[in-house]
């Protein structure tokens, strides 16, 4: 559909502006202001803002009387302003929902300063109901949901400020870091997680793998609620990616598998090669490569690093039985095609190592289709111990409480369609000062660049430490930054359906230079969610090309001619997405829309777009003053501002000194569930002593241990349905701050 002449000229000049003022140095970093609180977990609300949510601690920045853990970024001014969240939100997973909000689930207990118990205690006493510091509520089964507002909202509203009230909204049981993954119909199922949290999931020797004597909660369940079921492993944040089947690729430990949620049937696929673990806290990077055309939106995922550590040495709740700062991560990288067209067996290909091992790296997939891995460190994990190692007490820890060393401060670009042996490159890439371990983060911005914040390897707020609470936010300018066009398209979309009429879109001739013909065939318009961030991961990301056809007009103008989304709503499933459109690689900003009716429920579906053959006009072209390019800057680094002595220090970690130290666990292990109020209030100091002492665990010659690495043991365990101690409160969806 054409829009009207001076609507298209206003919509033009708009474009131009921010065309104009998006040059940048490409494969640089600047500065992205200051985040108030440090950004743990962060999603794109819209074109405006960013949130941000950490976990309750010392932050200096208050709130309503408290230290914030909850934060609005915006994306013009990179200034952040506190907002108010009830419950303690520490190591939840998230997700979009099909109207553009987001829910988060899960967290951890009330605490107080320190990482103490909050100071009211829930029934049993060995979790935290409320704290009168911090002011946070038990977050363990907290559903928090947000309405994105933007600046022409009242923010003070209601509507536009978190949702968080477990005697409303809970989940079925107390979960931390739990996975999340969205349906095709708009639902989300939650799966797994500690129950109470740990270093990683499970005692030593292992000898009850599912539930861990209920410290595991190997259940997974919907939102909006359907029913209840389970997982298990090194399980905790699962990878987990829809398929087109509808089954759940989940990938823990080294277990793969397919998983048919509706009938809770597995489908083993091969083990992970070389005994790499991926998930948390080995936290390896992954992503689903975009859905294009070309590979007939056959999802393929890949994982690069994490580390292959031997499964010993990832110990129990309390802590690594290794210093795992010592002992390097992986750069492997492998591929799976879960569902084959062809029908083959699924099976992990061997793919390029990464130029440098790395755990807690994370990969951004860019509108151009290739995939910046941004984070992490060269050795250890992801995890903080304030509990030291089986081998060493916190106090001899080299990097105070962190476990992981070296921080990888160079970004990293994957082409996933260059040829084996080429896929990797920093090339031109600055170096950042600011070390991002544990709890970074990192996400995809609507100019197309990337913002990465974060970093807090440290049990509350610490600003001395070796790694420190890190509120400095960066933005990394990939590659097309140098572009000194970008497209400006006109009439994007608000909302896409599941097949259905195709629409047009206007490239101006003002958005490229050279032959129109040329220009039209290097163009694709793409879908971008950017997920929601946390612990290296990007829960929902993904990337979906649009097939397109175009019509060149004698004007040097482009229509491009756009089908819907492809009529399987499990490829993209609905919700909030940005529309990109790249010339030669080059993207225009992205363009917020919904994709589906913005309704919970089954998604209506159309047949495929059809579209209309291309029209070339040999004469015409653009009119932009010099080409695009996808050069980057220089090997020295001219976009580099922020170079500090922080770069000594990390050279000397790669280089050698290799590594030292951090290892940190953990927080505690507290096997109470949560209960209505019966609160007592006693000393908040007792954490660590809820943990048995090695000395306490069974000789392991008196028990057949149990390896974690077992992969015969079911994922997916059912709950009992008819489980009294699963609270479950009643809600009706048009209670919620759905807009
Ligand atoms: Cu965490």
């Amino acid at each position: 559909m054409l829009l009207p002449f001076p609507f298209l000229s206003l919509l033009a000049s708009i474009a131009a502006m921010f065309s104009t003022s998006l040059a940048a140095n490409a494969g640089s970093f600047s500065d992205g202001g200051n985040t108030l609180i440090s950004a743990m977990m962060m999603f794109v609300g819209n074109e405006e803002k960013v949130y941000i949510l950490d976990k309750a601690e010392g932050n200096k920045a208050q709130i309503n009387g408290h230290p914030a853990w909850g934060a609005v970024w915006d994306i013009a001014s990179h200034q952040a302003t506190p907002m108010d969240v009830r419950t303690n939100s520490f190591c939840s997973s998230g997700m979009h929902l099909p109207n553009g909000s987001y829910i988060t689930f899960g967290g951890n207990g009330a605490i107080g300063p320190g990482g103490n118990i909050g100071s009211q205690l829930n029934s049993g006493g060995f979790s935290g109901a409320w704290d009168s510091q911090y002011q946070d509520f038990d977050g363990t089964r907290a559903m928090r949901i947000l309405n994105p507002c933007a600046n022409a909202n009242d923010f003070a509203s209601a509507s536009c400020q978190w949702f968080d009230d477990p005697t409303i909204l809970s989940l079925k049981s107390t979960r931390w870091y739990s996975a999340a993954e969205a349906t095709g119909d708009g639902n989300v199922v939650i799966i797994g997680g500690f129950v109470n949290g740990g270093y990683v999931n499970r005692n030593y020797p292992n000898i009850d793998p599912l539930t861990e004597g209920n410290a595991a909660n190997p259940t997974y369940e919907y939102y909006p609620p359907r029913f209840l079921a389970t997982t298990s492993g090194l399980n905790a944040y699962a990878h987990t990616f829809l398929m087109p089947s509808g089954k759940i690729f989940v990938q823990a430990n080294i277990s793969t598998v397919l998983w048919d949620h509706e009938n809770n049937i597995e489908t083993p696929l091969p083990n992970m090669p070389g005994g790499v673990a991926r998930v948390y806290p080995a936290s390896g990077a992954t992503a689903m490569l975009p859905l294009t055309p070309d590979n007939n939106y056959t999802p393929t995922i890949i994982f690069c690093g994490g580390s292959d550590m031997p499964e010993y040495n990832y110990g129990d709740y309390r802590f690594p039985y290794a210093d795992t700062w010592n002992i390097p991560a992986s750069q492997d990288c492998q591929r799976i095609t879960p569902e084959p067209k062809d029908g083959s067996a699924p099976a992990y290909e061997q793919d390029d190592n990464m130029l440098e091992g790395r755990t807690m790296g994370q990969f951004i997939i860019l509108p151009d289709g290739k995939l910046l891995v941004v984070n992490g460190a060269l050795n250890g994990t992801a995890g903080y111990s304030s509990n030291g190692t089986l081998v060493t007490p916190q106090e001899g820890m080299p990097f105070g409480e962190s476990l992981a060393s070296g921080p990888v401060v160079i970004p990293a670009i994957y082409d996933p369609t260059a040829p084996r042996g080429s896929r990797w490159s920093n090339k031109g890439f600055d170096s950042s000062p600011i070390p991002r371990l544990y709890h970074s983060s990192a996400i995809l911005l609507p100019d197309a660049s990337v913002l990465i914040a974060g970093s807090n390897p440290n049990i509350d707020v610490n600003t001395s430490a070796f790694f420190p609470t890190t509120y400095e936010a960066e933005i990394f300018y990939p590659p097309y930054f140098s572009a000194m066009t970008r497209p400006a398209p006109i009439g994007m979309p608000k909302t896409l359906t599941y097949g259905g009429n195709p629409f047009n879109i206007i490239i101006p001739a003002t958005s490229y230079a050279g032959s129109s013909n040329d220009a039209a065939d290097a163009t694709t318009v793409v879908l971008m969610r950017g997920g929601f961030t946390t612990h290296a991961m990007n829960m929902g990301q993904r990337h979906l090309q649009l097939n397109n056809t175009f019509t060149v007009n004698g004007d040097g103008s482009i229509t491009l001619h756009v089908a819907q989304v492809p009529p399987n709503p499990n490829i993209f499933q609905p919700g909030p997405a940005f529309m990109f459109v790249n010339i030669r690689g080059i993207p225009s900003n992205g363009s917020y829309l919904i994709v589906g009716n913005g309704q919970v429920g089954t998604q209506p579906i159309s047949p495929a777009s059809v579209l209309p053959a291309n029209i070339r006009v040999a004469s015409a072209s653009g009119s932009a003053s010099r080409p695009s390019t996808t050069g980057v800057n220089d090997a020295t680094g001219t976009g580099g501002t922020k170079k500090s002595s922080l770069g000594l220090i990390i050279g000397l970690v790669v280089g050698g000194i290799a590594l030292i130290a951090l290892v940190g666990t953990i927080i505690g292990v507290r096997l109470a569930r949560r209960r209505a109020a019966a609160a007592r209030f006693v000393p908040s100091s007792s954490r660590s002593t809820e943990f048995p002492g090695p000395d306490m665990l069974p000789a392991p010659d008196t028990i057949e241990p149990q390896e974690m690495r077992s992969s015969e043991l079911g994922a997916f365990t059912p709950l009992a349905l008819n489980d009294k101690r699963l609270l479950y409160h009643s809600f009706k969806l048009e209670h919620l701050p759905f807009r």
